[in-house]
Order: C-alpha cells, then sequence, then structure tokens
C-alpha cells in the first residue's frame, strides 16, 4: 500500500537563464513545475511510498514530465496520456516581484499556457476511485479547482466526505492568474472538506480578505489539523486536541484517519463524531446541535462566515462570528532563518514534510518543525525542488530545544 497519493496537474517549466523582466529574456531553462508532483517527488525523495495522478499530453513534455517524476521515485503509473491535448507549459522569472503579471510576492513573473490541457481534461468520469484512494493520505491543491469545470468537479467529489476515503490533505495554494473571473471562495469550500489544510496567511487575505492566522481558523473550523503558514514568521498550527498529539508508535499502527488521531475505529464517519465534525450528509442544521458548541458545518456555511467578505462588504452581522473549534490546540513554531534563493516550492516542501511527519505518528510541533525544514531546503535553491535533509539529521534538529527554534 501506498503513503500517499498527490493528484493534480504538472508542467514543464521554463525559467530565464538571465535576470529580469519575461519580456527582456532571450533563453530559457528547462525544468518541471507542479505543486502536487512537488510534494510527491518530495515524499518520495524522504522515502516515502508515493503515487501521482495526472493526465499529460502524447506528447515530449508529457514524455520528460513522466520521466522526471518517476527519477524522484513517483510512482507514475496511473497517468493518463492524451491524444489529442498537449501538456501544459509555463514560463516564469525567477524570484522578485518585478512586473504587472506577478501577483504573488516572491514568485516573479508567472505566466501559464495549460488552458485546454491534457491535465485540464481531468474530470470524475476520468480519474478512476482505486488510482487516488490507494494512498493513507490523498494531496490535493487548490490549483486543481481553478483549471476547468470538469476538474472543479473533480475536486468537488474528492473533498467530499465520503465514507471510509483515506485522509484529505489540501493546500489552499491560490493562484490569482488562475482564479481570474473566478470566486476564490471557492477554494474556502474545498478546504472545509479535508481533514489536513494548509494555506498561506497571505493568501487568505488574498482570497478571502481574513486578516490573519486566528480568522482563518473561525472561518474554517471543519479540519481537524489547519496549518496557515505566515512566511519567515513561521506557521500557526489549530489541531482538534486529538489531532494534535503523537498518533501513534510508527508509520505501520497509523491508518487511515488515525494519522490525525481521530481514533481507532477507522471509519470516517465515527472519526468524524469524535473530532466535532459534521458526519457524511449530515446538515447545518442537524450540526447546530453539536454539544462541543463548535459552530456550524461545513456543508451550509456560506461566504457570510467569514468575518469580511472579499467583497469588502465588511462582517456579516455582530451576531455571525464563527468560532473556532472549543477543543483546538493553536500552536506557533517559528521558522529558521535561511537566506532565501527562490520561493517557489516552498510551500509544497512544507507540505510534503508536515505530511511525512504525519506519516510517522509525530506530535504536531514536529510535524511543523518538519515542514519548516523541508521549506528551507526548498527556500536556498533556484529550483522548485531540492533534496530533503536525511532523516535523522532533520530529526536531531527538530529534537532542539524552543530556544534554538525561537
Ligand atoms: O508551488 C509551486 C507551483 O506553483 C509551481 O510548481 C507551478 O503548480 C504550479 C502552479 O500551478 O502554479
Amino acid at each position: 500500500p501506498l503513503d500517499v497519493v498527490c493528484l493534480g496537474e504538472s508542467m514543464v517549466t521554463f525559467v530565464p537563464t538571465t535576470p529580469g523582466p519575461l519580456a527582456d529574456v532571450p533563453s530559457f531553462d528547462r525544468a518541471i513545475g507542479g505543486a502536487e508532483s512537488n510534494v510527491a517527488c518530495t515524499l518520495a525523495r524522504a522515502g516515502h511510498r508515493v503515487r501521482w495522478v495526472s493526465r499529460v499530453g502524447a506528447d515530449g513534455f508529457g514524455d520528460h514530465l513522466l520521466a522526471a517524476i518517476a527519477a524522484s521515485g513517483v510512482d507514475v503509473g496511473a497517468v493518463q496520456r492524451d491524444p489529442h491535448l498537449p501538456t501544459g507549459i509555463y514560463f516564469r522569472t525567477a524570484g522578485e516581484r518585478s512586473q504587472t503579471l506577478s501577483a504573488e510576492p516572491g514568485r516573479g513573473e508567472v505566466v501559464y499556457y495549460r488552458k485546454g490541457s491534457a491535465a485540464a481534461a481531468m474530470a470524475p468520469g476520468l480519474i478512476r476511485d482505486e488510482d487516488v484512494y490507494a494512498g493513507r493520505v490523498l494531496h490535493l491543491t487548490g490549483i486543481t479547482g481553478a483549471l476547468s469545470p470538469t476538474c472543479r468537479d473533480l475536486l468537488h467529489r474528492l473533498t467530499a466526505r465520503t465514507p471510509g476515503r483515506p485522509l484529505v490533505s489540501f493546500d489552499v495554494n491560490h493562484r490569482p492568474a488562475l482564479w481570474h473571473g473566478q470566486d476564490p471562495l471557492l477554494l474556502a469550500e474545498f478546504a472545509r472538506g479535508c481533514d489536513i489544510v494548509f494555506v498561506g496567511e497571505d493568501e487568505a487575505q488574498a482570497a478571502w480578505g481574513l486578516p490573519d492566522a486566528d480568522a482563518v481558523r473561525a472561518a474554517l473550523p471543519e479540519p481537524a489539523v489547519l496549518v496557515v503558514k505566515q512566511g519567515a514568521l513561521g506557521a500557526t498550527a489549530f489541531a482538534s486536541a486529538g489531532a494534535a498529539a503523537a498518533t501513534g508508535t510508527g508509520a505501520a499502527e497509523t491508518q487511515g484517519n488515525d494519522l490525525v488521531g481521530y481514533g481507532s475505529s477507522g471509519s470516517t464517519t465515527a472519526g468524524a463524531t469524535a473530532s466535532g465534525l459534521p458526519a457524511p450528509g449530515r446538515t447545518a442544521s442537524g450540526a447546530a446541535a453539536d454539544p462541543r458548541g463548535t459552530g456550524p458545518a461545513a456543508s451550509g456555511r456560506t461566504a457570510s462566515g467569514f468575518g469580511v467578505h472579499p467583497d469588502g462588504t465588511g462582517p456579516a452581522g455582530s451576531g455571525s462570528a464563527v468560532p473556532g473549534r472549543a477543543s483546538d490546540v493553536r500552536l506557533h513554531v517559528p521558522a529558521p532563518v535561511v537566506d532565501v534563493v527562490a520561493h517557489v516550492g516552498a510551500g509544497d516542501a512544507f507540505a510534503a514534510g508536515f505530511l511525512s511527519a504525519t506519516l510517522r505518528g509525530l506530535p504536531l510541533r514536529d510535524r511543523l518543525r518538519h515542514g519548516h525544514l523541508m521549506a528551507a531546503a526548498a527556500l536556498t535553491v533556484p529550483g522548485d525542488l531540492a533534496e530533503p535533509p536525511a532523516r535523522d539529521r532533520a530529526d536531531a534538529l527538530v529534537a532542539l530545544d524552543d530556544e534554538a527554534w525561537a
């Protein structure tokens, strides 16, 4: 059995050989990009069994993506080749925010050529359940939700709280260039259906108008674990009490939802109840009677659950504040100081480090620290992917006292 399945589009990436705005760049180096395959490659390089599920064209770029991702140790056997549609590509500058096309701080300019790509044709009927549900964790990102209507449908389906599904991890990954003309509140809807959610404080601000980590938790009480990344400051995690603890003696003993401390039944329904989450199929009104008083359920929530609506209309009324989970553990872990070469890929590496530690049954603090260490490795190389630190070295760094991490 696999540890993690990652689903999403990857692209051949063209990175300028010289600095400066894209308009002036005469030549490019070839690399690969794709948030979910970055997570897959990092996890595989860190020793986990990982599959990447996607679609690529029957073209040379598709060949290259498959070969490069497989070379990291990722199973690409379930990736489909589309005989007619091309593999997506994109161009980006290395780092500093420079031109108008850049909407993401530190990401430089980003220009996608992925509309109508083979991956954008992913659809519920095309992606097989046995391919995506083969791991202990399914990792998804919000990028998929913006690629096409069929990709959006697929993400809706994979983030529905269906019984028996693996643990679902979701990185919001708000890419403004992809959401043009679409409502990024949809990203919150996807997040509510997941068990572990990663979001940058800057993304939550840009996509949802939420000012800080606490506001994000108030708006997203459903995921058992919510990690709000705060750039150089570190990250703040919110977890239901059980989800914050060490959950097992090691990967072999830790299965499915037990990974976030739901209990030992292995059943999604029982797990959801134990963690204060709405059971599948339960309506918002049913959940209002939750004895923990943790607020309304996911499915019935609307944009008014946000303290500030992205349209600028402000709080939806004095009585509408949505509390976080009463049972939450809230934990901030500072990030180590590094000399940043390029931000691209750091969020993916953070998710990979956090998930790796989750699979190993490590406590919340250590999961955050492993996330930071993987991110630090990615921040100090120019490309998306870095060689993860050796596990014993990473464990030794994670075990240092709080002072060393302050
Ligand atoms: O996180 C890095 C990714 O953003 C990059 O590899 C490209 O997946 C990508 C995207 O859609 O922006």
